[in-house]
């Protein structure tokens, strides 16, 4: 019973580490990384259908067995190393894309967007293209 709960404490702690942004800090912190506005409903439309805007996001293992991480859900096929040496075209570790600093994360992001555009997110395919775009009006 006794490690029950401390696992269940651990698995909290866990869970409680990651951070969800509001739908303006986001926008504040795509604009500290220099996300172009002219850009900025696509990118938060895509992170809110990707990963709700939360920062310590896996997701459920893809078809092919590769993992998505963080708020941009990058995959581990070819941009983030799951070793604890980073690497694959983002030179950083997946863990390192988790990180409530999204320095890592954005970086990669632009790069993946520099080399395919949006259509490298199936959360933006499905939900962003040619639909309304979020209110950011406000922030
Ligand atoms: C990858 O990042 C590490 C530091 O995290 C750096 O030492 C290394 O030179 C980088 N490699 C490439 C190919 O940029
Ligand atoms: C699942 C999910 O987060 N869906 C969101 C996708 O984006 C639109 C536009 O911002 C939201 O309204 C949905 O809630």
């Amino acid at each position: 019973m006794k490690s029950y709960i401390l696992l269940f404490t651990a698995a909290m702690i866990l869970v409680c580490e990651g951070r969800q942004l509001s739908r303006c800090e986001l926008v504040r912190e795509l604009r500290k990384y220099g996300f172009p506005e002219n850009q900025m409903k696509d990118w938060v439309c895509l992170v809110e259908n990707e990963s709700s805007r939360r920062t310590d996001v896996i997701g459920k293992p893809n078809r092919d067995g590769s993992r998505d991480f963080g708020l941009f859900q990058i995959n581990d096929r070819y941009w983030c190393s799951n070793t604890n040496a980073p690497g694959k075209d983002c030179n950083v570790t997946c863990k390192q894309l988790l990180s409530n600093n999204i320095r890592d994360s954005a970086v990669c992001a632009q790069k993946i967007y520099k080399r395919h555009g949006f259509n490298s997110w199936y959360g933006w395919i499905n939900r962003c293209r040619g639909k309304p775009l979020p209110d950011i009006t406000s922030c």
